[in-house]
């Protein structure tokens, strides 16, 4: 057999189309698409694409997802005087802002916010729904949850941030502006305005599980792919039998660093590494501006961060930074 395998290339399988449990397709009705093969997605996964699932709750998903994108997209087109090639100089500038702050939790004019609010609405419609369609596909399946569960962890920090919080602080003004740059820059001055986010607990783990992330899945997505050759990537029988590919892998783990996570662990390590990345992250957002004021005071109180007395912007911070 040729050794057609190396590190940039995939083997791409085509057959007769496959429509999953049920072959004959009687449940056709159900899912939408004629299936068909592409090469050049096969270089990335599956070469077939569709049939696709779409339900009652995938449309929901997709016609409000719509419906906030074209929001956003029209504001944009308004202020630059409806012309399609400022729009497109300016893009990366432009923004639908949410409401000014003396609104509070009050539903604003529409050209104060208004809009903002009708698009945030429904982006939460559109991405409950499509939560919910994760969990019931699963159901369907006979599948665990754990897709569904995780994306719940990271709406949990979408939610701290476009929801939860804005309501403790008491204003709409505090959830996030739609923009390429402009929620760069509102994510900048949260962290000045807070006192420096890098002194957040929170923040510090949140990127700890989303560095620690992007460690295992380097080890595994490499370890994996190092015994493709010996068939590691044949998950089932890689852990239901002696002798093979993965034993290989484990071993070089254990004789490397003294332990090996198992076929079935390392995924459940994935998991809670990318799970706790916005869960940690959700309840540092969820403290900050409520619970406390100035991380970098907290710090100071806390003796882990030096007090720099004397030094430029000190005493604005000792002052509460008025
Ligand atoms: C954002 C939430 C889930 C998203 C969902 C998707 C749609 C699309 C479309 C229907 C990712 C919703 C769906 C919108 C729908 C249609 C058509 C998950 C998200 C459900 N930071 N920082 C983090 C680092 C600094 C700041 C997390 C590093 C500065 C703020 C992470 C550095 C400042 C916030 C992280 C760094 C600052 C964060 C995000 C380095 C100023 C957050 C985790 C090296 C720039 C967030 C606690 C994540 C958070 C966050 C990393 C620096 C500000 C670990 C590596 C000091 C304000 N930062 N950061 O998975 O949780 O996000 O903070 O400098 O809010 Mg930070």
């Amino acid at each position: 057999m040729p050794e057609y395998q190396n590190i940039f290339t995939q083997v791409q399988v085509q057959g007769p189309p496959e429509w999953g449990m049920d072959n004959e397709n009687n449940l056709g009705s159900e899912r939408a698409g004629t299936p068909g093969f592409s090469s050049l997605i096969g270089w990335i996964g599956n070469a077939q694409l569709g049939p696709i699932y779409l339900g009652w709750f995938g449309i929901i998903s997709l016609a409000t997802g719509t419906l906030w994108l074209n929001i956003i997209g029209i504001n944009m087109l308004a202020q630059v005087g409806w012309s399609i090639p400022e729009f497109i100089r300016q893009l990366f500038w432009l923004a639908l802002e949410p409401p000014s702050p003396q609104y509070g939790l009050s539903m604003p004019p529409l050209n104060d916010g208004g809009w903002y609010m009708i698009a945030s609405f429904f982006l939460l419609v559109s991405v409950m729904s499509w939560w919910l369609r994760t969990y019931l596909l699963a159901e369907a399946h006979g599948m665990g949850k754990h897709v569904a569960w995780a994306f719940l962890a990271a709406i949990w920090l979408f939610l701290v941030l476009g929801l939860f919080r804005p309501i403790l602080m008491g204003s709409w003004s505090e959830m996030v502006p739609y923009g390429i740059f402009p929620h760069l820059d509102w994510t900048t001055a949260f962290s000045i305005r807070y006192g420096n986010l890098y002194y957040n607990p929170f923040h510090c783990l949140s990127i700890v599980f989303l560095y620690g992330s992007v460690l295992l899945f380097a080890m595994h997505g490499a370890t994996i792919l190092s015994v493709t050759r010996l068939g590691g990537d044949r998950e089932l029988e890689q852990i239901v039998d002696r002798g093979t590919a993965s034993e290989r892998a484990a071993l070089f783990w254990r004789w490397t660093m003294g332990f090996n996570a198992t076929m079935e662990g390392i995924h459940r390590w994935a998991w809670w590494f990318a799970v706790l990345t916005p869960i940690t992250g959700g309840i540092g957002i969820l403290l900050t501006g409520t619970v406390v004021d100035n991380w970098y005071l907290w710090a100071v109180e806390k003796n882990f961060a030096p007090s720099y007395d004397g030094f430029y912007g000190y005493e604005f911070y000792a002052n509460g930074g008025n």
